[in-house]
């Protein structure tokens, strides 16, 4: 897999602007909170299915309320397309949820 290069992952993170961008690794990240543990747990459960769908997974940490994503691409040992469509579809999930 190819990952992205420096100005298209800036012109494509300029959308997602609550994500912080790792160059050095060629990664982004993302805490979120939620009311609490089921909800956190909901919102992984619903991204768990879109990352088998996408073929793509998360490096992703949980402690009740909170859930702090990575997403880089291990196959493209940087950041590539699927962890932009990863990130999209979870800030659309994450807006479904009352903080
Ligand atoms: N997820 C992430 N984040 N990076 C990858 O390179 C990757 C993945 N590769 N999920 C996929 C699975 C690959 O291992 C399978 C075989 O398609």
């Amino acid at each position: 897999m190819t990952p992205l290069d420096a100005q298209t992952a800036r012109e494509q993170l300029s959308h997602l602007p609550a994500w912080a961008l790792d160059s050095e690794r060629g990664a982004i990240s993302r805490s979120l909170r939620f009311a609490n543990f089921a909800e956190a747990f909901g919102f992984m459960a619903q991204m768990a299915l879109v990352s088998e769908r996408l073929d793509h997974h998360p490096e992703w940490f949980n402690v009740y309320n909170r859930v702090d994503i990575t997403l880089t691409t291990h196959d493209a040992n940087g950041l590539s397309e699927r962890d932009i469509t990863w990130a999209r579809a979870a800030d659309g999930a994450y807006a479904a949820f009352t903080r």
